[in-house]
């Protein structure tokens, strides 16, 4: 279990461990699992779990030195918006391909701690991010930076405007990102400083 830790303490991504001592598998985790998202065959089966001081809160998965949480349940843009202030956080700002990478593996597709959550999605695969154009029709900023994007990864031929009614931008289950109507329900990501 001990050089499990130290793995773990090297990994800037690793929040948690999981270590089975029989086969001295060793198994590092990017969140802490909370009870009831810990796959049925961990405790029984003579695995260990141990969680990082460097972790975000239960339930938020950390990328470098950022928190983030997946709603899976679905919310108009302004509503995930201050849900996630509630929590000290802001809609997702992503800022490089590697956020978004991050984010379409670990958030978009179904994991958690790399375990499949399949079963727990209530909601279809799109979460609502932090850019909108509502503003200004055509100049996407972050809401909460209030700063042009930085990066972006729009599908081909979005963002489209639709109807003449698409503000809010979602990330899909791609990685790729489209605008849709702001009062439509979604999930959603928030992000926040792990400091
Ligand atoms: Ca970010
Ligand atoms: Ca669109």
């Amino acid at each position: 279990m001990d050089y499990c830790v130290s793995e773990c303490v090297r990994d800037p991504k690793c929040s948690s461990v999981l270590y089975n001592s029989p086969s001295q598998l060793c198994k590092l985790l990017r969140c802490l699992l909370i009870p009831e998202y810990i796959i049925p065959d961990t405790s029984e089966n003579g695995w260990d779990y141990h969680a990082s001081e460097n972790a975000c809160s239960d339930g938020w998965f950390r990328f470098e030195d950022h928190c983030y949480f997946n709603n899976f349940t679905g919310s108009k843009w302004n509503d995930a918006q201050s849900v996630c202030n509630q929590h000290g956080a802001y809609l997702v700002e992503i800022n490089s391909k590697y956020e978004n990478l991050w984010l379409d593996r670990e958030l978009t597709n179904g994991f958690y701690c790399g375990v499949s959550m399949w079963h727990l999605f209530t909601h279809e695969r799109n979460r609502w991010i932090g850019a909108t154009d509502i503003v200004t029709e055509g100049q996407f900023l972050w809401s909460f930076s209030t700063t042009k994007l930085d990066f972006h990864n729009w599908r081909n031929g979005e963002p489209n405007n639709r109807r003449k009614e698409e503000y809010c931008a979602v990330i899909m289950k791609d990685g790729q990102w489209n605008d849709l109507k702001c009062f439509c329900n979604q999930g959603f990501i928030c992000e926040k400083n792990l400091f």
